[in-house]
């Protein structure tokens, strides 16, 4: 089988032993030592100077091809229009969208010096897998060099509405670059239409029902991949964590109260201040849920040199305050907000031990906390999803009690149920989500995806 080069922005620091940070490294890495393979793109690095070739490590079966930045590039195509353009967009937070000419000139140029780097490494009959929003012109960059490689992207960010897209000044060129790819994939049927909707009635182009598009005078394949996890593995990490330091800790201090759980970078799109004043909104309307109840959210910080991230941090310390100003009692603190990180085992064993899984974002693309809460849950006693109806996860997970996270009072009246809910209930629920989770692995995702790309033009 043809060798699978793999692109995203940043490349996984993957250990010794294989085993990477995420789920979706994870996926992607076992891909790559299946088939032979390389994965190239920014090493993390700020340097004063760019390189003149990649730095390249071998391990196995992969090869690891990265390239430091330098801090304009950095700034104007990685913080500026990735980060401050694109992902608030997308996310539909043109409220918080800043636009700079300069950065967009800034995101192309890096995206072709990159695709530049990267073309000494090809081989003919290299089948290339780009992720995420961070590179939408990186095939149409390659293209202009003569590379006629197969190329799919994928989105693991929502596809907003075109009326939403289109407040992106450079809207139609992100569009034409995006159609030099030979497969386009998103997360959800929602995305997949709201891509259909853009390049049909922006580009005049066609789609046919089976996903074929014409558009730009380019043909193309768009289909819905929704990313999974891998949850049999969460769920044994889940169960040997049990006796781990973290939660006995935890334990101790808990004295059998209830425990709600959230854990997000902490990003404007996950709607924690909106989650917050619901657990707030909870103790209010029903008393006897008071001393009874807490909510830890893990919140790390992200993206912390772009001012509305440092906004909704000083928002969530003033919001948490405030709460537990008002309800904690001397032995009784109702929100533990803890803004770091934390290693997979604890997470998930975390999870475990959680009445309540209270995952509310905004918009989401997916959200894999919230397939990771659930398989982490014993299945004789598992604990209650509640999940934001803006997640792509909500797609699949229909055993959640699915809320609007703009209904603070819907969230409370959500928890007050997930809290109460009977054993049977639950068990069925769980197993339903189970069944779900286990049919849309992210093995499947992946397998699914690259079945599509190779068989595209042949
Ligand atoms: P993210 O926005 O990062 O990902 P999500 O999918 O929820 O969101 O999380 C990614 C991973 O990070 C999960 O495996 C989670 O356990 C881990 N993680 C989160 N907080 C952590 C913490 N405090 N400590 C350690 N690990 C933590 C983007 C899109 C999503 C999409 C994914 C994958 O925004 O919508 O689901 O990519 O496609």
């Amino acid at each position: 089988m043809s060798r699978l080069i793999i692109v995203s922005n940043r490349v996984a620091p993957i250990s010794e032993g294989g085993m990477a940070a995420g789920g979706l490294a994870v996926g992607v890495y076992d891909a790559l030592r299946e088939t032979g393979g390389m994965w190239f793109g920014w090493s993390g690095e700020v340097a004063s100077a760019a390189p003149a070739s990649p730095k390249i490590e071998e391990r196995g079966p992969v090869t690891f091809a990265t390239v430091s930045l330098t801090r304009r590039d950095y700034d104007q195509y990685y913080r500026g229009f990735s980060n401050d353009t694109l992902w608030p967009t997308f996310h539909y937070r043109s409220d918080l969208t800043h636009y700079d000419r300069h950065e967009f000139d800034g995101y192309q140029r890096v995206n072709a010096w990159l695709a530049h780097q990267l073309i000494p490494l090809l081989r003919p009959d290299d089948v290339i897998w780009v992720h995420d929003y961070h590179l939408i012109p990186f095939a149409e960059a390659l293209r202009q060099e003569g590379i006629t490689n197969r190329i799919g992207f994928f989105l693991h960010i929502p596809f907003p509405a075109s009326q939403v897209l289109v407040t992106v000044p450079p809207h139609d060129k992100l569009m034409r670059a995006l159609c030099c790819y030979d497969l386009v994939g998103v997360q959800t049927e929602p995305d997949l239409r709201a891509l259909r909707d853009y390049l049909e009635h922006e580009a005049h182009g066609t789609v046919s029902a089976d996903g074929r598009v014409d558009a730009y005078g380019r043909s193309l394949r768009i289909g819905a991949y929704p990313i999974g996890i891998y949850p049999d593995e969460l769920a044994a990490l889940a169960k040997e964590g049990q006796d781990g330091r973290h939660l006995k800790n935890l334990r101790q201090t808990m004295h059998e109260r209830r425990l709600i759980v959230s854990v997000d970078r902490l990003d404007y799109s996950k709607g924690l201040v909106e989650r917050f004043r619901a657990f707030e909104k909870l103790l209010e309307i029903s008393p006897n849920h008071r001393a009874q109840v807490s909510f830890i959210q893990v919140a790390p910080p992200t993206r912390s040199d772009i001012q509305s991230y440092q906004q909704i941090r000083l928002q969530l310390e003033a919001e948490s305050g405030r709460i537990n100003g008002r309800f904690a009692e001397m032995d009784w603190t109702p929100i533990r907000y803890l803004h770091r990180q934390y290693e997979r085992a604890v997470l998930a064993s975390l999870f475990r031990e959680a009445h309540v899984g209270y995952v509310t974002p905004l918009r989401d693309g997916m959200n894999l906390v919230a397939k990771e809460y659930v398989a982490a849950q014993d299945p004789e006693d598992p604990g209650v999803l509640v999940l934001s109806r803006f997640a792509g996860a909500a797609q699949e997970l229909d055993g959640a009690l699915i809320v609007n996270p703009i209904d603070v009072q819907g969230m409370a009246e959500a928890l007050d149920h997930a809290l109460g809910m009977p054993l049977d209930e639950r068990r069925a629920r769980h197993a339903r989500m189970m069944t779900v989770l286990r049919r849309n692995s992210v093995s499947v995702w992946r397998d699914s995806f690259l079945r599509d790309l190779r068989a595209v033009r042949q």
